[in-house]
């Protein structure tokens, strides 16, 4: 085996987004990206000698080919050890957790997440710090740079490696340990939740469904669910990951995931269902005859959090994406703790969580979690309210009813346009950017705006500062507008409106949301000017 150094130049675009890198997957499968992209996460992190990663992904086409370049790459760089999940997969959070439990120096997680895969599809790549979480705005501004001026990689003249057997193998001076993908993750939860009273509500008659939507999460949920706590065969749905998710989009909102959504709308429907994403980080929370939105749910869950084992003590605060419902917000105040308003990605909660200022976290992408690991959880938050509901013996329905009924109503809709030209879209966030000091005291549609400014985040714990974070537009009469671009798209640019009215507990608490957003999204429309600059006129998806 000899270490070959190979020139090269430098790919265009190679920055990391919103969580990471996420491209067309041939975009990835061009000769040397792969490698140029990785040797600059190794040089931005000061090299690899000695070092221990973790490596993993969602199983989705090219994740198998990619994952022997890194091996190679980390051998011929001097790294020690690489611990990879079997066949190459391992969910993001049990990656997280595998990086904090076996003090790795990092991880490289490949995924593009919810976004569907195949040679015509997605692909993704993103570099996680030794405290298991994404890497920082710092980090990831450090690789950009790398990959700007790229001249050689490091690779290891050998042949792939059987990744199906557990146990040790040597790639040159690099001991390549594969692990069983599930096993640590499974032993992690089982410190947080009561097993007992879960398998006691499910063999007590309560139903459940979860699908895993042919992504990596199948035998997460299979070994839990169903192997642990009792769950039916039959009961984890779509359950073995296939490369391109069986042609389906892993993304679990009620566009995607509708059989789901149907099935438990039924009068006969299911008493829980859950379904989570391409790379296992991400929820969907379902009772009979109702959807939870991601907020609710954060909501929902830190108010109930100490109901399980491993919240008892209570929790040191919460946090949640600026976008997201302020649901969250009223329990915080209730309960007496901080919650912290953070920019959109993961990467922003890491701070908070390792100061041990926040507890719980979450956003309205579908992703809740909290300080045991460093990533949002997808099987962490089922078990989480499987746990509430096994302790409080009610249904999904009845916790809404009563947290709305307590805290009021966030009543939230995100609607995306999806694929805009990236210059009308931009031209969009710019102008409405630019009007902003002049809106407050204007109406828009039926509407008047009492405040309207562009995000910033300062970090109460490193102080760095994040701008640009989106444009908020508050209305009279408890209602709020959030827009900014995703970060994440692989296709021109999606546009994110995201929609809020609060109702207090005396207000009216059973309105249809669209219907009790209308005006509001009327409004910003208007505002942006949406049609004139981009010609559409619906939404792509509503969640
Ligand atoms: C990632 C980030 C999340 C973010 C989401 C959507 O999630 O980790 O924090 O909310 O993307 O981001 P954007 O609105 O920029 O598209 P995931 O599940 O895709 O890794």
């Amino acid at each position: 085996m000899t270490i070959l150094t190979q020139a090269c130049t430098p790919f265009e675009g190679q920055k990391p987004g919103t969580s990471g890198l996420r491209k067309k997957t041939k975009v990835f499968m061009q000769p040397g990206y792969v490698e140029c992209f990785v040797q600059s996460i190794f040089n931005a992190i000061g090299g690899l000698d000695g070092k221990t990663l973790v490596v993993g992904g969602d199983g989705r086409y090219f994740n198998a080919e990619a994952i022997q370049t890194i091996l190679r790459m980390a051998a011929a760089n001097g790294a020690a050890r690489v611990i990879v999940g079997r066949g190459g997969l391992l969910s993001t959070p049990a990656a997280s957790n595998l990086i904090r439990q076996r003090r790795a120096d990092g991880g490289l997680i490949l995924s593009a997440s919810h976004n569907p895969g195949g040679i015509d599809a997605d692909f993704g790549l993103k570099y996680n710090i030794s405290n298991g979480g994404p890497a920082p705005e710092s980090v990831t501004a450090a690789i950009f740079e790398q990959t700007q001026s790229l001249s050689s990689y490091k690779t290891l003249d050998t042949d792939a490696i059987d990744l199906a057997q557990l146990g040790e193998v040597m790639l040159g001076g690099l001991c390549v340990e594969i692990v069983d993908p599930v096993s640590d993750y499974a032993a992690l939860m089982q410190t947080l939740f009561d097993f007992d009273a879960i398998r006691a509500l499910i063999s007590g008659g309560f139903s459940i469904r979860f699908d895993a939507m042919h992504a990596v999460t199948g035998p997460y949920a299979r070994t839990i669910l169903e192997d642990m706590l009792g769950a039916p065969e039959g009961a984890v749905l779509n359950g073995v990951p296939l490369v391109d998710f069986g042609k389906g989009h892993p993304d679990p909102n009620p566009i995607w995931a509708k059989p789901l959504v149907d099935m438990v709308m039924a009068k006969d429907g299911p008493d829980f269902a859950a379904a989570s994403d391409g790379d296992g980080d991400r929820n969907m929370i379902l009772g009979r005859g109702v959807y939870v939105t991601p907020s609710d749910s954060l909501a929902v869950l830190a108010a109930n959090a100490h109901l399980a084992p491993g919240y008892s003590q209570g929790l040191a605060g919460v946090a949640r994406s600026m976008p997201t419902s302020r649901a969250c917000d009223r329990v915080a105040e209730v309960m007496g703790i901080a919650c912290y308003e953070t920019p959109t990605g993961w990467k922003f909660f890491g701070n908070l969580l390792d100061a041990g200022r926040a507890t719980l976290c979450g956003e309205e992408s579908a992703g809740t979690g909290s300080d045991h690991v460093r990533e949002k959880d997808g099987l962490w938050a089922v078990l989480l309210w499987l746990n509430i509901l096994a302790v409080r013996q009610i249904s999904v329905q009845e916790i809404l009813q009563d947290h709305w009924q307590t805290y009021g109503r966030n009543y939230y809709s995100r609607h995306d346009y999806e694929a805009i030209a990236t210059g009308p879209a931009q031209d969009l966030m710019q102008n409405l950017s630019d009007t902003l000091a002049d809106l407050p005291g204007r109406t828009a549609g039926s509407l008047a705006i009492e405040t309207a400014d562009q995000f910033t985040y300062h970090d109460p714990v490193d102080g760095s500062v994040s701008h640009n974070q989106g444009l908020r537009i508050s209305f009279a009469g408890g209602g709020r507008a959030v827009l900014r671009l995703s970060g994440t798209g692989t296709e021109g640019a999606t546009l994110r409106i995201y929609l809020e009215l609060y109702e207090p507990p005396t207000g009216k608490l059973d309105m249809e949301p669209q219907q009790a957003l209308r005006s509001i999204s009327a409004a910003t429309r208007a505002l942006c000017q949406l049609t004139e600059r981009t010609g559409r006129t619906e939404p792509d998806v509503v969640t």
